[in-house]
């Protein structure tokens, strides 16, 4: 009950933060993107996890306000960083129960002069599912202005592959679960480039998170199983003066 009270007062007050974990080109040669990650650092309690904190705000009715928060902050450091790199947000299921979410984009971008296709938005699968007529709606929206739009944990959520084909939607994120023992379950390996098939066949872009070794990279690039690839192999979230710093480094 405490935490709530905390949390309504941190989102009132701006107290959130951003973070931004790049995702780069699978030969780790430039950074194309970076996911926007929200951070609340408790007065007391230290760091709570926005998983913990996004479920709370969820339950409250006030994920909206945390939603427009990042995607203000995440378009105006996007702003400043290399006109090459782009920036991700998560929606909760609740930013797509009503159209506010496109007033909220518009505004964003028109505040902080940024070009729309630089913004990315990631929604669950389980959310797409819940309601998707009216989302698709919202979802065909957003792109008809240029953003693009991500799956994020794809693989995690549907019951039935029978909506993908006609999702409105321009990329997987393949959820991190399926990377993770590649190196010793073949199975696994082939369960991975099976879905990555899938999607390639209905002309989605490749999202692989999760990587954190030299030996999964590998994999990925022998069977070219992602566009882009996210993890802690090549960085972990990073504060937004860091990402043009390290942009150059990777260049
Ligand atoms: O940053 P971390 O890996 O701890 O994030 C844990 C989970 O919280 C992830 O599933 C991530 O998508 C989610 N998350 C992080 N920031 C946000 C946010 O701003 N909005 C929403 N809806 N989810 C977020
Ligand atoms: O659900 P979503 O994809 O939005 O979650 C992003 C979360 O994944 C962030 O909290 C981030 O800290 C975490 N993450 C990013 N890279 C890695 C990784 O290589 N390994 C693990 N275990 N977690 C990661
Ligand atoms: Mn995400
Ligand atoms: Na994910």
């Amino acid at each position: 009950q405490r935490l709530k009270t905390d949390l309504k007062e941190a989102v009132e007050t701006g107290a959130l933060q951003a973070v931004y974990q790049p995702m780069f080109v699978s030969d780790g040669s430039r950074i194309a993107c970076c996911e926007a990650l929200s951070r609340w650092t408790h007065p007391d309690k230290g760091a709570i996890p926005p998983n913990i904190f996004i479920q709370i705000a969820e339950e409250m009715g006030i994920v909206a306000d945390i939603t427009r928060f990042m995607i203000r902050t995440a378009c105006r450091d996007c702003a400043t960083w290399p006109e090459s790199i782009g920036v991700s947000v998560n929606l909760s299921v609740q930013d797509l129960r009503n159209d506010d979410i496109v007033r909220t984009v518009l505004d964003a971008l028109d505040e902080s002069g940024l070009a729309p296709t630089r913004l990315h938005l990631e929604v669950t699968e389980s959310s797409l599912i819940e309601e998707l007529g009216a989302v698709r709606l919202i979802l065909e929206e957003l792109r008809q202005h240029g953003i693009t739009i991500a799956i994020d944990d794809f693989g995690t959520g549907f019951s039935s592959l029978s909506y993908l084909d006609s999702l409105p939607v321009d990329q997987v994120k393949i959820d991190r679960s399926f990377v993770r023992n590649i190196g010793e379950d073949a199975k696994r390996l082939k369960l991975l480039r099976g879905i990555v098939t899938l999607s390639r066949q209905l002309d989605l872009g490749i999202i692989v998170e999760g990587v954190e070794t030299q030996e999964q990279l590998a994999l990925l690039a022998k069977y070219d199983l992602a566009d882009l690839i996210q993890g802690y192999v090549y960085s972990m979230p990073i504060a937004s003066e860091a990402v043009a710093d390290l942009a150059e480094r990777a260049e």
